[in-house]
């Protein structure tokens, strides 16, 4: 048993336990996962069990609990800085932290009208004006940090950073809603897709056998 361990729920559809799972990932750690089945009879007391917050995912650690994609996040990148879940340069960082945080905290209607399901294609569905408004904004936005910090490497920082972690499930909802994209877009999301840890969790969520309707 690890030191450490990510309570998490179906990698099929919990696009916030694959925001968190990729940062942990990246930290190169051994860690334990615990998957919890979302939406059965049991499910919000086996997630109250591992946090009050009644969520997932949740970090647990020897002398600390942590809830809150982006909490888990920052920690990891506090706790084991060689694995750069931040850019170095302070300006960069703030940009990426911007990124980040509008990502957790925003594009709500993207959230609601296009959920994460791996496995399935729903192409042409989950639109609506302010859908598309949203679908318009994330594609400038990754434009723009591909286009000023994207040098190092193929991520929006260059190298994989939290902002990537964040929007990986976006990448993995365009594709189940074949959402049509520019040429540089298509290009950053073959990045997230092909990368080794990305490839790990869809084959696990391909393996998954629960089907849950959230479209
Ligand atoms: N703000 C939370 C959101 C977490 C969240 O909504 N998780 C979903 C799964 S993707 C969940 O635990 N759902 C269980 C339920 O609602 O019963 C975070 O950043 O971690």
């Amino acid at each position: 048993m690890s030191e450490i361990a990510i309570v998490i729920g179906n990698k099929n559809y919990s696009s916030w336990s694959l925001r968190g799972w990729l940062a942990i990932k990246r930290c190169g750690i051994e860690f334990d996962e615990i998957i919890l089945l979302l939406d059965m009879p049991d499910t919000k007391e086996k997630l109250i069990q591992n946090s009050k917050a009644g969520l997932v995912p949740v970090l647990k650690c020897a002398d600390i609990t942590i809830w809150e994609t982006m909490a888990i996040c920052e920690y990891l990148a506090e706790t084991y800085p060689a694995a750069r879940l931040w850019p170095d340069d302070a300006k960069t960082h703030a940009y990426c932290r911007s990124v980040s945080n509008k990502m957790h905290a925003g594009f709500v209607p993207l959230r609601c009208h296009m959920p994460m399901d791996i496995k399935i294609t729903y192409p042409g569905e989950g639109r609506g004006p302010r859908v598309k408004d949203i679908i318009a904004r994330i594609v400038d936005i990754w434009a723009d940090f591909r286009k000023y910090f994207g040098q190092n490497g193929p991520f929006l920082f260059g190298e994989f950073t939290i902002a990537d972690a964040m929007f990986a499930p976006v990448v993995a909802c365009f594709k189940t809603f074949a959402v049509d994209v520019p040429e540089v877009t298509m290009a950053y999301i073959g990045a997230v897709c092909e990368c080794p840890e990305m490839q790990e969790w869809r084959a696990a969520a391909e393996a998954e056998t629960q089907i849950i309707k959230y479209v």
